[in-house]
């Protein structure tokens, strides 16, 4: 996709951080379309004849990483399809603002992602302390249904973050594309905060 033409910005941060929430209300902002790769993921896992589905679950489980060669597939094909809709329905020119939650998670899926689909302009990075995080995912493991929300699954999905998302978030920084806001305070709070960070993205 041509980077001048599609704007991609990466939403990371750790388990519960808030992430997929946050997404949700920039949605209603500024109109992107929100692709998590966590949803994806589990969306493949479920899908009828899918090859990968049990592969996808014992990497959820186990909080490691599915190859990225999964997870690059289905955010193209997702994207390919967005710009498709928006060219057809008349009200865009086939441009497309793209939020992606939860990825790059690991080096090699950044530096695919960046030399063989789009760049991103900017990474917006929430984070908070493990205790917030393991208190939000263990109440929302009440209703959530996911596989991954239980004590064992939440520490070695800690331990993957720290091990191999911390040093993509780092190299984005030493690019000088991450904007860093603490995802502590209220969701309202929070959410202003990021709104202003893509504001000024785009003005
Ligand atoms: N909540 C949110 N914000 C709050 C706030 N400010 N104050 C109080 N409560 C707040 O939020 C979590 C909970 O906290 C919710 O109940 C919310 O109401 C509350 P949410 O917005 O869902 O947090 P999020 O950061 O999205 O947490 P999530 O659990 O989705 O993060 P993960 O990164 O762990 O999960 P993801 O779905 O991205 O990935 C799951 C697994 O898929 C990975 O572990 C991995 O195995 C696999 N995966 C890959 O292999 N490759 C990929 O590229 C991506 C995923
Ligand atoms: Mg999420």
């Amino acid at each position: 996709f041509d980077h001048n033409k599609v704007t991609v910005i990466y939403i990371l941060g750790g388990p519960g951080a808030g992430k997929g929430t946050q997404c949700g209300r920039l949605v209603e902002d500024f109109g992107f379309c929100h692709l998590s790769a966590g949803d994806l993921l589990r969306a493949e896992q479920n899908r009828v004849g899918s090859q990968y589905g049990i592969l996808i679950q014992t990497c959820i489980r186990e909080g490691t990483i599915v190859p990225m060669e999964v997870t690059v597939k289905l955010l193209e094909n997702e994207m390919t399809a967005e710009l498709q809709r928006r060219t057809g329905d008349g009200w865009n020119d086939g441009r497309g603002r793209f939020l992606i939650d939860g990825f790059p998670r690991k080096m090699d899926q950044a530096i695919k992602f960046d030399t063989e689909v789009c760049l991103a302009s900017l990474v917006i990075f929430f984070t908070t302390s493990e205790e917030v995080m393991l208190v939000r995912l263990l109440e929302r493991g009440k209703t959530s249904g996911r596989e991954d929300d239980n004590i064992e699954s939440i520490k070695k999905r800690f331990r993957t973050y720290n091990d191999q998302t911390m040093p993509v978030i780092q190299y984005y920084a030493k690019e000088d594309k991450v904007a860093e806001i603490d995802s502590t305070a209220s969701i309202e709070v929070v959410h202003k905060e990021a709104s202003q960070v893509i504001k000024n993205l785009f003005s």
